[in-house]
């Protein structure tokens, strides 16, 4: 019999190895670490065996097909122990993606807008009445529900460290949203190995099969002609228009974008969407022609576009008062979003940023805070970076190590008419247990200090 081993015993782990039990298979789970107790409760439930606290390798080396939860790097010493044994290492995709019974994927992937493009073709899916789940990089697991659910479609969000454990997974409708750099320390600091992950998106798409993708990314255009392409090719774009026969989306100067496939069209104003800003001009287009190519009515997409609400920690208003709104965009932990975050803003910035620097290169967002921002609070432990790259650029910089300091002074520094943006460009682990808890913080401050004063 195939022996299943499960590495991980987090939500990717936990429902493999209930998804390994379900199909028959001898499985065991092994996590380093503690498993927490809703994952050890359903395992318990399962009947799957499991350890914590280490991984046995005599055990682990007796698997046919490990499947890695995407947090493990290759470089932990239990991949390369199975590695060199020569075992297969799969990711919770590409095992669940097995049992799909003739349920169709729309997959997501690129470096920023994966969430929200997701979670608004999700909601496109529902509200059309399909009976579609959600799963991948959301923090939903696409395993689990596969072995506890009946589903025509799934919508799962990917990220590059899915996509490496994936090879006969096919998605129906692939979407890739753009590539910039993220995630390098995982990729041997060399961004085509980055690339290389993402555009694993394409793999095993056939002539049934759609590609959505952003026809304004330097990056996706330099390696689109390195792949034989024969799925129906849907690009969108704003700047530079690519004629495409099966369809396309193409937002006009005026704001309005059509998004087409074999002759069905959405017609969208984008300034009535409630998601703001060019980013999520290019979500929605995405959004429309990955649905549309699962053949939802285009009425019907339109009026869940418009229903939209942008979601938490993504450019989320955090209330207004005295003239002043307050923005949380603790999400953005890259330079690229928050490129996007400062294009989006239409008012003069105090600009909240800093924390844990993965390597940027700051130049991209000199322009826009130069036009800008007026006062850049740097928040962080150590924000010399920040300091030295800034000075000069924006007319004021100051330096605070806490939540508390950094909010005291944006509010003291913002005039009627400002805008009080969270939007860090950096990890959140200096000061914080991850990114939702900064923005949580970011909120409740506002909440008691602004909001209810
Ligand atoms: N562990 C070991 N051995 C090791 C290292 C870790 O057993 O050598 C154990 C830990 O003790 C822990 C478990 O592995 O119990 C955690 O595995 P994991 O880090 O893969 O986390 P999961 O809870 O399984 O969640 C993962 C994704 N997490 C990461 O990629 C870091 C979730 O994405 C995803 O939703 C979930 O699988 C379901 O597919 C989250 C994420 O942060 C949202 N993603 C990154 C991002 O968006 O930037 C990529
Ligand atoms: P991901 O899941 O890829 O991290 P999110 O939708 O969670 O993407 O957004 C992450 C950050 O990137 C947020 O700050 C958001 O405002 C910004 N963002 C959203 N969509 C895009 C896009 N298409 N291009 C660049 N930045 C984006």
């Amino acid at each position: 019999m195939k022996t299943i081993v499960v590495l991980g015993g987090g939500i990717s782990g936990y429902g493999s190895a209930i998804l390994a039990r379900k199909q028959g298979f001898d499985v065991f789970l092994s996590d380093a670490g503690r498993i927490a107790d809703r994952f050890r409760a359903r395992l318990d439930e399962w009947n799957v065996p499991y350890e914590e606290g280490g991984h046995t390798m005599e055990r682990i080396l007796r698997a046919t097909e490990v499947v890695k939860s995407p947090g493990i790097p290759e470089s932990a010493a239990v991949v390369r122990r199975v590695r060199e044994a020569g075992i297969p290492v799969i990711s919770e995709m590409e095992f669940a993606g097995r049992y799909l019974d003739g349920a169709r994927t729309i997959c997501i992937t690129g470096s920023n807008g994966k969430t929200t493009t997701t979670s608004l073709i999700y909601k496109i899916m529902r509200d059309a009445g399909v009976n579609a789940a959600l799963g991948g990089n959301i923090g939903e697991s696409f395993a689990y529900s596969v072995a506890t659910g009946r589903y025509d479609w799934y919508v799962l969000e990917l990220s590059s460290f899915q996509l490496d454990g994936m090879f006969g997974f096919r998605a129906d409708v692939g979407v890739l949203m753009n590539i910039t750099p993220d995630h390098l320390d995982r990729y041997d600091h060399c961004f085509q190995n980055y690339v290389d992950s993402k555009m694993r998106i394409v793999r095993n798409q056939n002539t049934r099969c759609s590609f959505v993708y952003s026809a304004d990314d330097p990056v996706i255009a330099a390696e689109l002609p390195k792949y034989d392409l024969r799925m129906k090719q849907l690009p969108f774009m704003a700047r530079a228009a690519v004629a495409s026969g099966a369809g396309d989306a193409y937002l006009e100067s005026d704001g309005t974008f059509t998004a087409s496939v074999d002759g069905r069209t959405v017609e969208i104003d984008t300034s009535r969407m409630r998601i703001k800003g060019l980013h999520n001009a290019y979500n929605a287009m995405a959004a429309a022609l990955a649905t549309l190519a699962a053949g939802v009515e285009p009425e019907s997409i339109a009026r869940s576009i418009y229903e939209f609400s942008p979601v938490e920690h993504r450019l989320e208003p955090a209330g207004e008062r005295d003239g002043v709104v307050w923005v949380n965009d603790s999400k953005a932990t890259n330079v690229d979003s928050v490129w996007y975050a400062l294009e989006s803003m239409t008012r003069p910035v105090i600009w909240i940023a800093g924390g844990t620097d993965k390597g940027n290169d700051y130049t991209p967002l000199k322009e826009f805070a130069r036009a800008k921002v007026r006062a850049l609070v740097c928040m962080g432990v150590d924000n010399r970076k920040l300091v030295e790259e800034f000075t000069g650029v924006v007319g004021q910089v100051v330096s605070c190590q806490s939540l508390d300091e950094a909010m005291r002074t944006a509010a003291s520094l913002a005039r009627e008419g400002d805008t009080v943006l969270l939007s860090p460009a950096c990890a959140s682990f200096d000061l914080f247990k991850n990114y939702e808890q900064r923005g949580e913080l970011f909120k409740q401050w506002v909440a008691d200090n602004i909001l209810s004063r």
